[in-house]
């Protein structure tokens, strides 16, 4: 099949794909941008409500002090970046912010944990605490803790998780060069134990960390033939971080974003893909084109776990000027 027949099969069929080859996949991240474009677009459409676009928030209830070495992260311990350590958070505290979020339009809201796993014990414990409680507000709840055992993935549904994100961050070729500290395949064996659990799963990566094309490609290889796909993609920009390996890396044209978020989109139709970190640094014309590449998710809230995201007032000017609106509660 040459890559346009393999495309329109897909597009025949209607229905999703797992077994990819790295060949596709270059060949739809390959295309002309604005083909990539609209090809995604025409796919968001047969799968999502045109114009939606899903709010969530993000909670960092344990900060800093993380022992793994992921290079482009502000909460390594191994690096020196000004982030300030916080040990867990109180669960009531945790509750009332997502209540405050769901106020104000959110309807997903996720706690991040600088651990390298999950430890049972009282810890663990108030996490359950904090997943019942969020989830009793009418919330999509996801955590992301680190790595997990099939026991903790059976608890987290238990108590209402609805998703858990563990992201595979990039290709394996290049994964060794951003962290040391945990394998692919640790990272793999805990996403099947969300999947075991019956939690959905949150994986994507990151970009603009010094990988190549090949990488982007790669990576996102990795998780359209996953199977089932990850419900949720998470995009991520890097977020350039002083005092982190990547502090400095060079900043990636945003269209390679655009571009990934189109392949995405195309892999894996039903997926929600997420614009998810660097939107700072993103003109506004800019996230219109990630949008119409298929993303139909954003972060908002002042800060993600750590590091600043655009004001809610402007997020708010963006989705009214792209006649976008945000997606209500079930
Ligand atoms: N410690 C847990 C783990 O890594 O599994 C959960 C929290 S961790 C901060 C969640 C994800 O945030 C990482 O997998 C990474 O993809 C993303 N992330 C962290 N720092 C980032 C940065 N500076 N820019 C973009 N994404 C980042
Ligand atoms: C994901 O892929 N992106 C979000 C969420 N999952 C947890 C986190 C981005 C973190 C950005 C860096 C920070 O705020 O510390
Ligand atoms: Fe720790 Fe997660 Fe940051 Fe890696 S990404 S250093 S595991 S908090």
């Amino acid at each position: 099949m040459d890559r346009r027949d393999s495309y329109n099969a897909v597009m025949q069929t209607n229905g999703l794909k797992h077994n990819w080859t790295r060949d596709d996949v270059r060949a739809i991240y390959t295309k002309p941008l604005l083909d990539a474009v609209f090809a995604a677009q025409a796919v968001h459409r047969q799968y999502f409500p045109r114009g939606e676009v899903q709010l969530c928030q993000l909670l960092s209830v344990k900060t800093g002090g993380c022992p793994e070495d992921c290079a482009y992260c502000p909460q390594s311990a191994h690096y020196e970046t000004g982030v300030e350590r916080q040990p867990l958070l109180a669960v009531d505290h945790v509750i009332r912010t997502a209540e405050d979020a769901r106020n104000h339009g959110v309807t997903r809201f996720c706690m991040g944990a600088a651990w390298r796993q999950v430890n049972d014990g009282p810890e663990f414990d108030a996490i359950l605490e904090m997943v019942r409680g969020v989830s009793s507000l009418g919330l999509e709840v996801c955590c992301t803790l680190g790595m997990l055992n099939e026991s903790q993935a059976q608890r987290l549904a238990e108590a209402g998780l609805h998703a858990y994100n563990h992201n595979l961050d990039t290709s394996p070729e290049f994964y060794g060069q951003i962290i040391t500290t945990r394998t692919y395949e640790d990272r793999l064996r805990t996403i099947e134990h969300a999947r075991k659990a019956g939690i959905t799963v949150c994986c994507g990566g990151i970009i603009g960390m010094g990988e190549s094309d090949d990488d982007r490609i790669g990576l996102l290889h990795q998780l359209s033939t996953l199977d089932p796909h990850p419900e949720s993609v998470p995009i991520n920009l890097l977020a350039r971080v002083e005092g982190t390996p990547l502090g400095d890396a060079e900043p990636l044209d945003s269209f390679i974003l655009v571009r990934t978020i189109a392949t995405a989109r195309i892999l894996m139709p039903a997926s929600r893909v997420r614009l998810s970190a660097g939107r700072r640094s993103l003109s506004r014309e800019a996230s219109a084109l990630c949008f119409m590449a298929g993303a139909n998710s954003i972060f908002v809230g002042e800060k993600l776990l750590t590091v600043p995201n655009p004001a809610r007032s402007e997020d708010e000017a963006l989705m009214e000027d792209l006649d976008l609106r945000p997606l209500h509660h079930a």
